[in-house]
């Protein structure tokens, strides 16, 4: 039986990539006189490295302007890092990254259907709440009866860090949760831990192959699209991905359907 939900952040519940952490990682780096910029291709390649300190870091392997030092390189990403976030709480402060269509509807009918909830991330905890806070308002953290971030899980995904955390914090075993993820890291780090897990693909992993995921689609607000299909045959008027089908596909898990 399904007894809780975890979500994965950027991509998942807001396509926060694209238009925010890059656009705060190039107005850090424009704060800090650095010519260096990430276009919307190149932070594509670049997302392969979970983590955002730790994508720093690599990007500067191949900068040639970056320093030699190993100490001042680190140092720049930590300074880089820090002013990113405080970019990117800036850009979402105002809700002006809107949830993924489906999500809102989803939470509420897992607050009404008794299914709890969690956060796993690779980001921090300052960055969901910056998130999260303008739709879900202040008290959005009580939504949540676990939030895993990058504080408390320091091995970023695909390691299953995070997700066994979470299991660990909730007392549930892997088969009865079901992860929520949208890039290829994501869904890999819920398997590691042995968590069943859907995809609703994101602006930047729209066409990557993904392993072993419960079920691929590309948008919770949408049943067209998904594999495997939702059937037409659906003894409801619901448009979206809601809670009874989502329980529907993590039944397979037990049958193996
Ligand atoms: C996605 C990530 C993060 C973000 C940036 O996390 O890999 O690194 O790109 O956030 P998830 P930070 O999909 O697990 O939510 O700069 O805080 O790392
Ligand atoms: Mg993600």
């Amino acid at each position: 039986m399904l007894r809780a939900i975890l979500w994965d952040v950027d991509g998942t519940l807001a396509e926060t990539e694209r238009d925010g952490h890059r656009v705060a990682f190039n107005q850090a780096f424009e704060a800090q006189s650095l010519p260096w910029r990430w276009d919307v291709v190149r932070y594509g390649e670049l997302l392969k490295v979970t983590g955002g300190r730790e994508r720093l870091l690599h990007d500067m392997q191949d900068e040639p302007r970056a320093p030699r030092d190993p100490a001042e390189r680190e140092a720049l990403a930590a300074r880089l890092h820090a002013l990113k976030n405080d970019f990117y709480a800036r850009i979402v402060a105002s809700g002006a990254i809107p949830l993924r269509p489906g999500v809102r509807a989803l939470l509420d009918d897992c607050a009404r259907g008794g299914v709890r909830m969690g956060i796993v991330t690779t980001t921090s905890r300052v960055n969901v709440g910056a998130l999260l806070a303008p739709h879900l308002g202040a008290d959005w953290a009580s939504a949540f009866a676990v939030i895993v971030t990058a504080q408390e899980a320091p091995r970023k995904k695909p390691d299953p860090q995070a997700y066994e955390l979470a299991l660990g914090n909730l007392q549930l075993t892997p088969a009865s949760v079901l992860a929520i993820e949208d890039s290829p890291a994501g869904a890999a780090a819920a398997c590691a831990a042995g968590v069943p897990v859907l995809v609703t693909r994101s602006y930047y992993f729209a066409s990557e192959p993904v392993v072993g995921a419960l079920a691929v689609g590309l948008s919770l607000g949408e049943r067209a699209g998904w594999l495997p299909e939702i059937g037409a045959g659906a003894e409801t008027e619901c448009t979206r991905v809601d809670l009874a089908r989502i329980r529907e596909w993590h039944a397979r898990v037990y049958t193996g359907n």
